[in-house]
């Protein structure tokens, strides 16, 4: 008798039948069944199964190529629109969708074969082909700017050119690539075309030529060039320090200091925030997850919760916009009774000090004034809030976070030295409640949508708008809000969530 087989390990499908281990994880298919008829396709997913691929019997958002049979790419295309109607996550423009020519060389291959021109159905490129009306709003507060998009391979490209000027200190320029960043960003569709770029608000020349040569090469020679810039490399590394920015990174680098090594060598005389920069240098560069956010959170609310049960308190910044990684944790308190929001930095501070949870914390106490006279010009960015910039002392579960992991040829003395906690920036701003939906709205950011939603404030409807307050020059009136939902109105916005201010 023969001998059992062994089992091999095994990769259930969703729905089916236990089927052949995965080998090739990253791509994940679908069979359309529209003129394919379903015997075909259940024939179809169970030989690609056999040979090692992952085929979905449902159209998902795991999906990574859609291969179907005797459609035409706009057949396609309006099969999947209606499947993503929905969740609209606007993914559907990096999907593959490929003829069942390329199906059937990758099973006579027994592996994915790369995808030719010939195998690609062909989509109308537009966006135009999407919806004829599709327009996109000159300014980004105007915008609803998710996430996730499809055209990252063009913004993260033009954002380093921002950035690249913004260490040059050429703010025009800087803007200049980021507002055309932040128009691709909220495109529904992947560009594919140049041709798509005439309708567009905001895309200059220079990104124009950015955008052509990514779509023609993949990459810009320009963006290769900044990336592997001794200044860039030299800038990004001294900027990131917490509490040096351009001016003095640029004075270090004019000096000849090229990364923390020069610096510490350098004799530089640095700021109580810069030596604390320095000293959690490897922490604070690496990003803040959305737990380490939460057990901020939780921390700093049962803080406030011992002082006053009625004190709020809201996660604003990146993590309320939805984003998974940050460099900060921005935490905004505010009292329901006016003016009791005054004198809580200060016992909140106390109790985590007390609790050996700061590692740093430098405060800044409110300057804001209702003015009686109206504001002459936009104010400045920064806001004038009682406030605190501080380092926390995060304690990481134990086995987790920044432990080295072992290995066979580590002394076992050694193993022992990875520390159980994480110097995490956090920001604490109090608000009086009378400008909380002000405050919420702007320390929501992103930095861009802000200041477009000041530029059209100003603009748009001779009003001027900060983190404390909205003036109407026309009525010589200041407009009160309880909600951000006031102000949109207040601008004749659509209101835009924070999840979709991510321009
Ligand atoms: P990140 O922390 O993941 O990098 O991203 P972020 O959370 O969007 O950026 P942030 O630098 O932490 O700032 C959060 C928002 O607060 C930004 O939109 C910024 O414009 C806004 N903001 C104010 N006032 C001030 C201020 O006085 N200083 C700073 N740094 N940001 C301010 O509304
Ligand atoms: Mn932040």
């Amino acid at each position: 008798m023969d001998p059992p087989k062994r089992r091999r390990k095994e990769y259930s499908h969703q729905g089916t039948e236990v089927s052949q281990p995965v080998k090739f994880p990253h791509i994940v298919l679908f069979l359309l069944e529209r003129k394919m008829g379903a015997s075909r396709k259940s024939f179809l997913t169970q030989l690609a199964r056999r040979k090692g691929f992952c085929v979905e019997n449902k159209f998902c958002n795991t999906v990574t190529h859609v291969v179907s049979e005797n459609n035409t790419g706009d057949e396609v295309w309006e099969w999947l629109e209606k499947q993503d109607s929905g969740n609209g996550n606007g993914n559907l423009s990096t999907l593959a969708l490929l003829d069942m020519s390329w199906f059937v060389e990758s099973m006579s291959a027994n592996k994915p074969v790369d995808i030719q021109d010939r195998h690609r159905l062909k989509v109308k490129a537009s966006c135009a082909s999407l919806n004829p009306d599709y327009t996109v709003p000159v300014y980004a507060c105007q915008r609803r700017t998710p996430m996730q998009h499809p055209n990252r391979i063009f913004t993260d490209a033009l954002e380093i050119l921002s950035e690249n000027a913004e260490f040059f200190e050429s703010e025009g320029r800087s803007l200049a690539f980021y507002k055309a960043s932040s128009v691709l960003k909220a495109l529904p569709v992947r560009l594919t075309s140049t041709v798509d770029l005439c309708d567009l608000p905001c895309i200059g020349e220079h990104s124009q030529r950015v955008i052509k040569e990514i779509l023609e090469d993949g990459v810009s020679s320009e963006v290769e060039g900044v990336l592997q810039s001794e200044r860039y490399q030299a800038m990004k590394v001294l900027t990131s320090i917490f509490g040096v920015g351009v001016k003095t990174a640029d004075r270090w680098y004019r000096e000849g200091i090229r990364n923390l090594g020069d610096l510490l060598s350098s004799g530089q005389k640095l700021t109580k925030e810069q030596e604390a920069g320095v000293k959690y240098f490897k922490d604070l560069s690496s990003p803040v997850t959305e737990e380490e956010a939460n057990s901020i959170t939780d921390i700093v609310r049962k803080a406030i919760a011992s002082i006053d049960t009625r004190a709020k308190m809201t996660i604003t910044g990146g993590f309320r916009r939805g984003k998974q990684r940050g460099h900060d944790v921005d935490l905004l308190i505010t009292h329901p009774e006016e003016g009791k929001e005054a004198g809580l930095l200060a016992q909140i501070i106390n109790i985590l000090d007390s609790q050996g949870l700061l590692l740093y914390y430098k405060t800044k106490e409110n300057t804001y004034t209702a003015p009686r006279e109206p504001p002459v010009k936009p104010l400045s960015t920064l806001d004038r809030f009682e406030r605190c910039f501080s380092i926390f002392k995060l304690n990481l579960p134990p086995f987790s976070g920044n432990q080295e992991p072992m290995s066979l040829s580590t002394p076992l003395d050694k193993t022992c030295i990875a520390t159980d906690w994480k110097a995490v920036r956090v920001d604490l701003v109090v608000s009086p409640c009378s400008q909380y939906a002000y405050a919420l709205l702007g320390w929501t950011g992103s930095q861009h949508f802000e200041r477009e939603l000041r530029r059209f404030a100003g603009n748009e409807k001779q009003m001027t708008l900060n983190s404390h307050a909205l003036y109407d020059r026309k009525q010589n009136e200041f407009l009160p809000a309880s909600t951000e939902e006031d102000i949109f109105a207040h601008l004749g916005l659509a209101f835009i969530p924070p999840h979709e201010r991510n321009a």
